[in-house]
Protein backbone atom coordinates (compact mmCIF):
# COMPACT_ATOMS: atom_id res chain seq x y z
CA UNK A 1 0.00 0.00 0.00
CA UNK A 2 1.51 3.37 -1.11
CA UNK A 3 1.82 5.28 2.12
CA UNK A 4 0.00 8.71 1.59
CA UNK A 5 0.08 12.02 3.94
CA UNK A 6 -2.79 14.39 3.28
CA UNK A 7 -1.23 17.99 2.51
CA UNK A 8 -1.58 21.48 1.61
CA UNK A 9 0.57 24.47 1.11
CA UNK A 10 -0.52 27.67 2.88
CA UNK A 11 0.82 31.48 4.56
CA UNK A 12 0.69 30.83 8.16
CA UNK A 13 -0.90 34.20 10.13
CA UNK A 14 0.39 36.58 12.32
CA UNK A 15 -1.12 36.56 15.71
CA UNK A 16 -3.14 39.97 15.41
CA UNK A 17 -4.79 38.37 12.72
CA UNK A 18 -5.54 35.31 14.83
CA UNK A 19 -7.00 37.41 17.50
CA UNK A 20 -9.32 39.22 14.64
CA UNK A 21 -10.77 35.85 13.89
CA UNK A 22 -11.88 34.93 17.27
CA UNK A 23 -13.44 38.50 17.90
CA UNK A 24 -15.40 37.76 14.96
CA UNK A 25 -15.87 34.10 15.79
CA UNK A 26 -16.88 35.46 19.42
CA UNK A 27 -19.84 37.72 17.71
CA UNK A 28 -21.24 34.85 15.77
CA UNK A 29 -21.62 32.50 18.27
CA UNK A 30 -23.95 33.41 20.37
CA UNK A 31 -26.39 33.42 17.00
CA UNK A 32 -26.87 29.71 17.76
CA UNK A 33 -26.24 28.52 13.88
CA UNK A 34 -24.81 25.29 13.21
CA UNK A 35 -21.33 26.38 12.35
CA UNK A 36 -18.26 24.32 12.79
CA UNK A 37 -15.32 27.03 13.51
CA UNK A 38 -12.14 27.14 12.67
CA UNK A 39 -9.60 27.45 15.54
CA UNK A 40 -7.97 30.57 15.42
CA UNK A 41 -4.41 29.38 16.01
CA UNK A 42 -5.16 26.61 13.01
CA UNK A 43 -6.53 29.37 10.44
CA UNK A 44 -4.28 30.40 7.48
CA UNK A 45 -4.31 31.16 3.77
CA UNK A 46 -4.60 28.35 1.89
CA UNK A 47 -2.84 28.43 -1.52
CA UNK A 48 -2.80 25.29 -2.48
CA UNK A 49 -4.48 21.83 -0.98
CA UNK A 50 -2.55 18.74 -2.35
CA UNK A 51 -5.18 16.13 -0.94
CA UNK A 52 -3.00 12.94 -0.11
CA UNK A 53 0.20 12.75 -1.38
CA UNK A 54 2.74 9.88 -1.52
CA UNK A 55 5.36 10.31 0.82
CA UNK A 56 8.44 9.66 -1.74
CA UNK A 57 6.71 12.60 -3.34
CA UNK A 58 7.83 14.97 -0.76
CA UNK A 59 11.03 15.82 -1.09
CA UNK A 60 9.95 17.14 -4.78
CA UNK A 61 7.19 19.14 -3.46
CA UNK A 62 9.47 20.80 -1.12
CA UNK A 63 11.84 21.24 -3.79
CA UNK A 64 9.14 23.13 -6.09
CA UNK A 65 8.11 25.08 -3.46
CA UNK A 66 11.60 26.41 -2.70
CA UNK A 67 11.96 26.81 -6.15
CA UNK A 68 8.27 28.89 -6.59
CA UNK A 69 9.40 31.38 -3.46
CA UNK A 70 13.09 32.31 -5.40
CA UNK A 71 10.56 34.83 -7.43
CA UNK A 72 8.72 36.13 -4.34
CA UNK A 73 9.47 39.10 -2.99
CA UNK A 74 8.26 39.96 0.70
CA UNK A 75 5.15 41.93 0.63
CA UNK A 76 2.04 42.85 2.59
CA UNK A 77 -1.64 42.23 2.30
CA UNK A 78 -4.25 43.07 4.95
CA UNK A 79 -7.55 41.99 5.80
CA UNK A 80 -10.80 43.45 4.07
CA UNK A 81 -14.33 42.06 4.77
CA UNK A 82 -15.97 38.86 5.91
CA UNK A 83 -18.12 37.29 3.69
CA UNK A 84 -19.76 33.62 2.86
CA UNK A 85 -19.12 30.72 -0.47
CA UNK A 86 -20.86 30.32 -2.89
CA UNK A 87 -22.52 33.18 -1.77
CA UNK A 88 -25.71 34.38 0.42
CA UNK A 89 -28.24 32.36 -1.03
CA UNK A 90 -26.63 29.01 -0.32
CA UNK A 91 -23.46 29.94 2.30
CA UNK A 92 -21.62 26.79 3.47
CA UNK A 93 -17.97 28.61 4.22
CA UNK A 94 -17.64 31.69 6.20
CA UNK A 95 -14.27 33.27 5.66
CA UNK A 96 -12.33 36.85 5.95
CA UNK A 97 -10.41 38.41 3.19
CA UNK A 98 -7.14 39.36 2.52
CA UNK A 99 -6.58 41.89 -0.08
CA UNK A 100 -4.75 40.77 -3.20
CA UNK A 101 -6.10 43.89 -5.55
CA UNK A 102 -2.30 44.24 -6.24
CA UNK A 103 -2.61 40.00 -7.32
CA UNK A 104 0.57 39.40 -6.23
CA UNK A 105 -1.46 36.50 -3.84
CA UNK A 106 -2.85 35.37 -7.09
CA UNK A 107 0.32 35.02 -8.70
CA UNK A 108 1.64 33.17 -5.89
CA UNK A 109 -0.94 30.70 -5.79
CA UNK A 110 -0.76 30.71 -9.71
CA UNK A 111 2.71 30.10 -10.13
CA UNK A 112 2.50 27.18 -7.62
CA UNK A 113 -0.11 26.28 -9.37
CA UNK A 114 1.69 25.77 -12.37
CA UNK A 115 4.85 24.51 -11.17
CA UNK A 116 2.90 21.40 -8.86
CA UNK A 117 0.96 20.53 -12.16
CA UNK A 118 4.42 20.34 -13.52
CA UNK A 119 5.10 17.38 -11.09
CA UNK A 120 1.92 15.93 -11.69
CA UNK A 121 -0.49 17.64 -9.35
CA UNK A 122 -4.13 18.29 -10.33
CA UNK A 123 -4.82 21.70 -11.27
CA UNK A 124 -7.75 23.69 -9.07
CA UNK A 125 -10.49 24.68 -11.28
CA UNK A 126 -11.57 27.06 -9.47
CA UNK A 127 -10.03 30.70 -9.43
CA UNK A 128 -8.03 31.61 -6.46
CA UNK A 129 -9.89 33.66 -4.25
CA UNK A 130 -7.46 35.11 -1.18
CA UNK A 131 -9.33 34.10 2.12
CA UNK A 132 -8.99 32.66 5.37
CA UNK A 133 -11.63 30.09 6.15
CA UNK A 134 -12.90 30.79 9.46
CA UNK A 135 -16.14 28.61 9.73
CA UNK A 136 -17.72 25.93 7.99
CA UNK A 137 -21.89 25.52 8.02
CA UNK A 138 -23.31 22.23 8.54
CA UNK A 139 -26.98 23.56 8.37
CA UNK A 140 -29.33 26.79 7.85
CA UNK A 141 -30.12 26.78 11.21
CA UNK A 142 -30.28 30.98 11.90
CA UNK A 143 -28.76 31.25 8.47
CA UNK A 144 -30.73 34.60 8.30
CA UNK A 145 -28.87 36.18 11.42
CA UNK A 146 -25.60 34.54 10.43
CA UNK A 147 -25.49 36.55 7.37
CA UNK A 148 -26.72 39.52 8.67
CA UNK A 149 -24.27 39.73 11.33
CA UNK A 150 -21.43 38.99 8.44
CA UNK A 151 -22.77 41.35 6.44
CA UNK A 152 -22.46 44.14 9.50
CA UNK A 153 -19.41 43.22 11.02
CA UNK A 154 -16.38 45.77 9.56
CA UNK A 155 -13.24 44.67 9.93
CA UNK A 156 -10.58 47.21 11.14
CA UNK A 157 -8.35 48.31 7.98
CA UNK A 158 -4.78 49.04 9.90
CA UNK A 159 -4.18 44.50 10.05
CA UNK A 160 -2.15 44.29 8.01
CA UNK A 161 -0.17 40.38 7.38
CA UNK A 162 3.47 40.02 5.70
CA UNK A 163 3.87 37.78 3.12
CA UNK A 164 7.53 36.17 3.02
CA UNK A 165 7.24 32.31 3.31
CA UNK A 166 5.35 29.50 2.66
CA UNK A 167 4.84 26.27 4.56
CA UNK A 168 3.66 23.13 3.16
CA UNK A 169 1.48 21.31 5.87
CA UNK A 170 0.56 17.86 6.82
CA UNK A 171 -2.72 17.54 8.06
CA UNK A 172 -4.54 14.81 10.05
CA UNK A 173 -8.25 14.09 10.58
CA UNK A 174 -9.31 13.49 14.50
CA UNK A 175 -12.47 12.92 15.63
CA UNK A 176 -11.73 16.88 17.46
CA UNK A 177 -11.20 17.96 14.39
CA UNK A 178 -7.79 18.41 11.87
CA UNK A 179 -4.39 18.86 13.16
CA UNK A 180 -1.81 20.52 11.31
CA UNK A 181 1.91 19.90 11.23
CA UNK A 182 4.55 22.60 9.47
CA UNK A 183 6.59 20.01 7.61
CA UNK A 184 9.01 22.19 5.75
CA UNK A 185 8.65 26.68 4.89
CA UNK A 186 9.87 28.15 1.86
CA UNK A 187 11.74 31.80 1.95
CA UNK A 188 12.26 33.95 -0.29
CA UNK A 189 16.05 32.80 -1.92
P1 LIG B 1 -9.94 26.74 2.64
O1 LIG B 1 -11.11 26.12 3.31
O2 LIG B 1 -9.27 27.73 3.48
O3 LIG B 1 -10.24 27.19 1.26
C1 LIG B 1 -6.66 22.32 4.67
O4 LIG B 1 -7.62 21.31 4.61
C2 LIG B 1 -7.04 23.46 3.77
O5 LIG B 1 -7.08 23.02 2.41
C3 LIG B 1 -8.41 23.98 4.09
O6 LIG B 1 -8.30 25.09 4.94
C4 LIG B 1 -9.01 24.31 2.74
O7 LIG B 1 -8.85 25.67 2.46
C5 LIG B 1 -8.11 23.67 1.72
N1 LIG B 1 -8.85 22.78 0.83
C6 LIG B 1 -9.10 23.01 -0.48
N2 LIG B 1 -9.73 21.98 -1.03
C7 LIG B 1 -9.96 21.09 -0.04
C8 LIG B 1 -10.61 19.83 0.01
N3 LIG B 1 -11.12 19.25 -1.07
N4 LIG B 1 -10.67 19.23 1.19
C9 LIG B 1 -10.14 19.82 2.29
N5 LIG B 1 -9.49 20.96 2.31
C10 LIG B 1 -9.40 21.61 1.15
Amino acid sequence: MAETIRAFIAIELSGQIKETIRNFQERLKPLGCDVSWVKPENAHLTLKFLGDVKIKMIPSVTETLANSCRDLRFFETALTRPGVFPGLRHPRVVWIGLDDTEGKLGQLAGSLETALGDIGFRKEKRDFRAHITVGRIRTLKNITQLCDAIKGFTVPSSIKQSVGQITLFKSTLTPQGPVYEPLSQSRPG
